[in-house]
């Protein structure tokens, strides 16, 4: 690109446009396969989850493309700083007038436009097609994954935690969050009181939890093991410990699970509201009493008890 920036004067330097794109080229390549085979599997939120995975991959895609356009400058500035430095002595002016570039031009126009026109194009797929991008897609999502019917799970944010409903499993709220590996889960994700933020992070699902909305986001958990959900939505003075962590257990490991909580808290299930998208606040005014009779969080809603000196 900058031969056409060399003075008729100047015809016995050595090609400058050349060396800088020959070096620009080794090191996007070196840069590219480690960004992609070394680097990139550690990208956060991992490979948990399809979901997880797919946003993997739109980390990988961008610094893959990014990377190439960060060795140009910062070649071309070493290029420039160690080759047409001032050399000692050298007290002659540059050239008073540099021709025109315009095949330098035409290529940075035309390569940049296809870089954010392809960006665009990737990301906007990204966004819609695998699993909504992890994300809340509203009471009726544009996507849904294959793979059979997803099992549903219902999130309930409240002051300050989240519980889990299991309509499947007759109803029965928990604390705890356990998924089933290689199975299409729905999350149903609703909240009690004021707005909060669904935020399983290393499943790649964050999903907003307000009042009366049912918010619906879809995964399929890929492997084994633990992650950690953390309210990511400023939601009152004890919102930072409104966090806690998940598990994804082979399918006969989630099924006993779910089996045996059913039946250790059918007493509970039967006072709780029957199993709805979303629930009225006004409704269930006396839930932190139904949850504290059946020992569910200590608290409905007041998870550090009444007393808590901190209690809005
Ligand atoms: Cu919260």
């Amino acid at each position: 690109m900058a031969e056409s920036n060399v003075s008729p004067g100047a015809a016995r330097e050595p090609r400058h446009g050349v060396r800088i794109a020959s070096i620009w080229f080794v090191l996007s390549v070196i840069a590219d396969l480690l960004i992609w085979f070394v680097w990139g599997p550690h990208f956060p939120p991992g490979n948990m989850t399809s979901s997880a995975a797919s946003q993997q991959l739109d980390f990988k895609v961008l610094a893959v493309v990014a990377a190439p356009v960060m060795m140009l400058i910062y070649v071309f500035f070493l290029y420039a700083l160690v080759v047409w430095r001032q050399r000692d002595g050298d007290e002659e002016d540059g050239p008073g007038e540099l021709p025109g570039a315009a095949r330098a031009q035409k290529v940075w126009v035309s390569v940049t436009l296809m870089l954010v026109l392809g960006l665009f194009g990737f990301g906007t797929y990204q966004l819609v097609v695998p699993a909504g991008a992890g994300a809340g897609e509203g009471a009726n999502p544009v996507w849904k994954p294959g793979g059979g019917k997803p099992l549903q799970i219902q999130v309930i944010g409240q002051q300050w935690l989240f519980t889990y409903r299991y309509p499947s499993y007759g109803g029965f709220e928990t604390r705890q969050l356990v998924l089933p590996d290689n199975q299409p889960v729905q999350f149903d994700v609703t909240s009690l009181d004021v707005i909060h933020s669904f935020w399983a992070i290393q499943l790649g699902v964050k999903a907003d939890a307000v009042p009366s909305v049912n918010n619906v986001a879809y995964t399929i958990p890929r492997r084994t093991g633990t992650f950690t959900v953390r309210c990511a939505e400023l939601c009152g003075i004890w919102h930072g410990a409104m966090y806690n962590y998940g598990r994804i257990v082979p399918v006969a490991a989630f099924q006993s699970w779910a089996q045996r909580t059913e039946a250790q808290s059918a007493a509970l299930t039967k006072i709780l509201p029957p199993f709805s998208l979303s629930y009225s606040p006004n409704e269930i005014s006396d839930l932190a009493k139904v949850y504290t009779d059946g020992g569910l969080t200590g608290a409905g809603g007041q998870y550090y008890g009444s007393s808590f000196p901190a209690q809005p």
